[in-house]
Parts: structure tokens; sequence; C-alpha cells
């Protein structure tokens, strides 16, 4: 129990969460109480063994000022906006959530890697077509695992173009674009699996015309054999896995570097000179045992402009089938740093999140096994890279200890990281600088500022603005792994708890939590005026697009049928169509409506089709008609008070 714990909630973990109100009442009186009489006392009594420099105990005048800092309210009012946008990755239902903060709503999903029956999202050929399809026109894969969300940057901070998510079943990179909030390309590569972290750069290394984000490198937490072909499945050993360079742009691979140990979380510094993955696998184990063997796992420095380099050079190799070209990234072969693609830099067992200070200093791997974060100064990387330093641990300026199980970290952009506590349920707020004075020797620095409980084992955590220069010390989101008791039951699959912490002052306060279809992993948070959103699309993006209503109609290739029909609320194009039975019948579906929010769906009955069309957005589904009789379809999206007689007929002949 932290003391954040007994000032702010009484005792959030044993109150009745439906009791709001009973809770604020002696959030409220309790704190006047408490803080009053006796609080260091109650806290004494709660607090851990803490090694030095971690005592999170604020003096006595500043308990009291904490007291009286309820937090921010986060809830609106009816009708107004939120400040921000967040974007959540779904987990494996495969899709990415967007929300608006300090609320908490959620205001949309984007189907990525999964099937989505409400935009048709999969059904139609638009959507199949950026998925990927089988030669018989079947999707090729039908789940995903989506982690890590990042955004494109410009200037360090994210400039509202895309955001890149990943697939971890599958091993794709998905695309979407942030004027429409829709995928529109995903990316399969070659030669790994277990494909976890994600992170855009941020600039070009080289070139300083280019500030925005040009790269987006992913890391694949498994290793295999290469190539994967069935042979030397044992030689367990010989496993190997890739770290990858993706076109922002065009999307495509365009490197790969094969290391030793294995990838898991990404990171970019803000001068676009380093990429970077923490390594818990430097065993290489093919077992867990075996994974956490050894006390130091490493943190692995990529120099993009050197890898590049090679690759122009024809300094690669290539790997079975696939084109791509594989830079040699091992330990071996980077021994000399003069010559060295990357840096292995090694930090305490079983590191997970590595990020990027928002200063643009430092990177910060979490211990996971140990109970340590490590800061590693990007300038003495890159001295490495130079030769000026004779070992590649100098790099490391401060391991401290924070408490057990820490996995990521945010920032507010006035130097304290926030780095979540899995198995302390906490999340704890420290000061880099102090925590940097501390390693070098100060034992008298408290680095460590404040502890908070959250509900419960919290795993991502991100900030206001974190990752950008804007970090702007508001809001801290927290993904609470485990919400047990908070929410009424339904049933043995508990959802997840999203809690909000408002970090404006010294200490932090929990403000509010929301339960969240399992299971978001990582998430943004950024201010509302980077996004510039599309309220209407443009008809002419769309080739195949019905212009006018009087292009309705049915043409015939064979025993191809092409279907045109308009949509204007609250009437399709067609009354009716004619195909024949066994026809491979393609709909095409325009919504000539420009007014906004006036969406129209297509829905055939038995034939397994829905989908929408947004204001001006055209869209196409392409079937064999096996089934001979009479398939109404309708409108599905409620669009007028003659939504219900929105309809047109399929009459199928047999
Ligand atoms: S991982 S709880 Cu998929 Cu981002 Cu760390
Ligand atoms: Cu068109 Cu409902
Ligand atoms: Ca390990």
């Amino acid at each position: 129990m932290s003391e954040k714990h007994v000032i702010e909630h009484v005792d959030p973990i044993e109150d009745q969460p439906a009791d709001t109100g009973r809770r604020r009442f002696l959030g409220a009186a309790g704190m006047a109480g408490v803080a009053g009489v006796g609080l260091s006392t109650v806290l004494a009594g709660c607090r851990k063994e803490t090694p030095a420099g971690t005592e999170g105990g604020a003096p006595v005048d500043d308990q009291a000022s904490a007291a009286s800092h309820q937090g921010a309210n986060p809830h609106l009012k009816p009708g107004e906006l939120d400040t921000y946008y967040g974007l959540w990755s779904g987990g494996h239902t495969g899709d990415v959530r967007v929300l608006g903060l300090p609320s908490g709503r959620e205001i949309h999903r984007i189907p990525v890697f999964t099937k989505d029956a409400l935009v048709g999202w999969g059904i139609t050929n638009e959507s199949k077509a950026i998925m990927g399809t089988r030669p018989d026109g079947s999707l090729k894969y039908t789940v995903g695992d989506t982690h890590h969300v990042h955004a494109s940057y410009r200037d360090g901070n994210y400039d509202g173009r895309y955001a890149w998510v990943n697939d971890k079943i599958n091993c794709r990179v998905a695309r979407m674009r942030l004027d429409t909030f829709t995928c529109d390309k995903i990316t399969e590569i070659p030669n790994i699996q277990g494909f976890h972290g994600i992170f855009p750069d941020k600039r070009d290394p080289v070139d300083p015309a280019i500030n925005y984000t040009t790269r987006v490198f992913c890391g694949a937490e498994f290793s295999i054999p290469l190539p994967n072909t069935g042979e030397h499945a044992d030689e367990v050993e010989t496993y190997r896995s890739l770290f990858t360079c993706v076109d922002a742009e065009t999307m495509d691979v365009r490197w790969q570097a094969l290391i030793d140990g294995n990838c898991d979380l990404v990171a970019t510094s803000f001068d676009g000179k380093l990429a970077a993955t923490n390594q818990y696998n430097t065993e290489m184990g093919a077992v867990y045992e075996n994974m956490m063997s050894v006390e130091r796992d490493a943190c692995l420095f990529f120099h993009v402009a050197r890898i590049e380099e090679a690759v122009a050079a024809g300094r690669f190799s290539t790997i079975g089938d696939s084109k791509v070209p594989v830079v040699d990234c091992t330990r071996a072969a980077n021994a000399d740093p003069a010559t060295a693609l990357c840096a292995y830099v090694s930090v305490p067992k079983n590191p997970h999140g590595v990020n990027a200070s928002p200063d643009g200093r430092y990177f910060i791997c979490a211990g996971k096994l140990s109970p340590t974060a490590t800061v590693i100064e990007l300038s003495r990387v890159l001295d490495w890279f130079d030769g000026k330093l004779d070992d590649a641990d100098k790099t490391i300026v401060a391991e401290v200890e924070l408490g057990l199980g820490p996995l990521h970290t945010a920032f507010d952009g006035r130097g304290n990281a926030y780095t979540t506590l899995f198995l302390d349920s906490q999340v704890v707020k420290w000061n880099v600088d102090a925590a940097i004075r501390f390693h070098a020797g100060d034992q008298n620095v408290k680095y460590v500022v404040d502890r908070i409980d959250v509900n419960y084992q919290p795993g991502h955590i991100n900030a206001s603005q974190s990752e950008t220069v804007a970090a702007d010390g508001k809001w801290l989101a927290v993904g609470c792994k485990f919400s047990k008791d908070r929410y009424l039951p339904a049933g043995p699959l508990h959802p997840e708890n999203e809690q909000l912490i408002d970090i404006s002052g010294e200490k932090m306060v929990l403000v509010a939590e929301h339960p969240v279809r399992p299971e978001p992993h990582d998430f943004i948070i950024f201010r509302r005026e980077i996004i510039n959103a599309k309220p209407v699309y443009d008809i002419d993006d769309f080739p195949n697009a019905v212009k006018d209503a009087a292009e309705s109609g049915v043409t015939r290739d064979g025993d191809k049928v092409t279907v045109k029909i308009s949509s204007v609320a609250p009437i399709f194009g067609l009354r009716d169509f004619k195909v024949k039975k066994g026809d491979e019948v393609t709909v095409i579906v325009t919504n000539l409506d420009k007014i906004e929010d006036l969406t129209h769906g297509f829905a055939i009955e038995k034939y397994d089709i829905n989908f929408i069309v947004n204001p001006q957005e055209t869209a196409s589904v392409t079937f064999r008609a096996d089934m001979a009789g009479v398939f109404w379809c309708y409108c599905t999206h409620f669009c007028h008070a003659l939504h219900l007689e929105m309809r047109s007929r399929m009459i199928v002949e047999a």
C-alpha cells in the first residue's frame, strides 16, 4: 500500500466499486482528517522496505498540499469535446480503438487485421485487397494481435498523417491514415515470427530536410530457423531473429538486420540516428528457463545510417525466397566500433519496454525481472560508435531500483519518468536527472518522487504527448491487465482496466477508470489539434464510383455481372436487380449523400454480406450467386426516417 493509496481513496481495493459517492466523500473527509492527524504513522505502516534513493515520501508540507489536490476533472458535460485523442491497440481483437481523453470515451474502432461486420472490413473488395487474399479470393489471415500503435512524426511531434500497428500472430505491420481513421496498407514481413515492437523514426539520420517519419522499425521476438523450411528444426541454437525496417510511405520492407538474441519493444531517437530494441532472450533459449538463465540481457542499438550505407554498398545477404537485403548485426561481426552497425548494451535480466525521453537524451529500459530501470545516454552510444568510449556498457548513466516488475515508461516533459510496476501494481514517478546523480554516487538524492497504486498489474503506460518534444505532463493513462473486482461481473472473462491519472502536480492523482475489451497493450495520447479528420470522402478517390443515380444498373460479361447502385437517403438506385444462379456478381455501392454523418449500409439477406458506405464513399463486394430466389437487400445503418424502407431486391434466377 502506498501513501497515495491512503490519501486519495482511503482504500480502493477494499472499497466497494459501485459506491463512488461514498468514496468521494471519504476521500475528501478522510484526507482532511488524515492529513492533520497521524498521516505519517499510517504511511510508515504501509511503506515497503525501500533501498536508498527510492524513498518516495514527500515532506509533511507536501503531503498537505497533495491532500488538497483532488486532480483535474476528467468528466465532460454533454456536448463537450475532449482535448486529446488516444489511439489504443486492441490486442487480439486485431483492431485499434480511438478514444477521447480525458473522458476515456471510445469514439471509434479501426478494423485492421480482423473482419468487422459494421464497416464490412474483410467483406468488401477494397478492404480485402488491403488485408491480403488467397488465390480463391478468401482472406489470407483472419486473426491478428495488435500490441503497439505509434504515429508519424514531424519535427519531433506527431503530424497527424499516419499511425502504425503490429500484428504479432501473422507478422504484419499496418498503416492507418489519420484523416479517415482507416487502415490503408498492410505489409507482411518475411523471415520472422513474433513481430512485437514497432516505432517510426522521427527524422532522417542524414538528410536534415527530411524532418519527418520515413521509416518504421519492427522487432521480432521469436527466433526461427532461417530459412524456415522445416530443416534444422531441432537445432534451436541456430535459430535467429531479425530487426526490420519498413518504408513508411510505400510500406515495402527496406532491409533487415540479423541479430543475436531477440527483439521486443522498439524505440527511436529524436535525431533519427538510432533505433533500439530491448532483448530479454540474449540466451536464445527456446523454453522460459533458458530465457532467464543469465543475469543481464541487452538493449541493442542500430546505427541507421551505417546500415543503409552497407545495404547501398551491397554488403548484405538474403534469406530463402525473400529478396530483402539482410545485414549482419550479430555480436561477432560488430565488435569494432569503427565499422559496427549496432551496439549491444547490457541491461539487467529480461528487460521489457524501451522508451525515448522527450528531451532526446535518454533511452530507458525497464527491468521486468530486475527491479530496476536502466538509463542509457544516447550521445554516449554515438560516442561508442565514434570510438570515443571503450565499452558500450559505459553508455549506461543510471541503473536504479524502482520496484517489482517494471515494464513501461512514460514522460511528463519536466524531467520525470513514470514506470509501471507490474508485480507491485503501482506506477512510480521518478526523476531521471536525480536517478543519474544517485547512480553516480550521491546517495542523498531521492530520485523517486511518488508512487500510486493502480488496479491491477499495469503493463503499458503513456502520458499525453509523452514521446514527443511536446510532452505536456497533464494526463497519464495506465493499462491495467487485471480488473478483478472493479466492475460488475459478467462471467469469467474480465475487462481490462484503463486508469487515468492527473500528473500535472507533484503527486499523481487517480481520477478515472474505464473497462476495456481485452486486451489493449500500448497506446498514445496526443492533442486534438494534430488531427484534421475528413468529414466526407471525396468521390473522385474511388475509381469505380457510381457518380449519378442514373448510372445504377446491371451489366453482364459472360457469367460476370456488375451491379452498380447509388444510395441517397432513403433510396437505392435500383429497386431490384436480376442475376442468374451461378453468376459471379460484383455489387458496387456509392453513397451520393454529401452530408456529414449520413452513412448507409448494404446487406444482402442470406448471402452473408454487409458493409457501409460513408458520404461520398464507394465500396464493392464480389460473390457467387449460388442460391436462386428473392433476396432483400437493405440499408443497415440508420440514415433517415424511411431507413427501414430503404431496400432493394436481388432476384437470382434459377
Ligand atoms: S508488451 S505490457 Cu506487447 Cu507492449 Cu509490454
Ligand atoms: Cu440508408 Cu439506412
Ligand atoms: Ca534473459
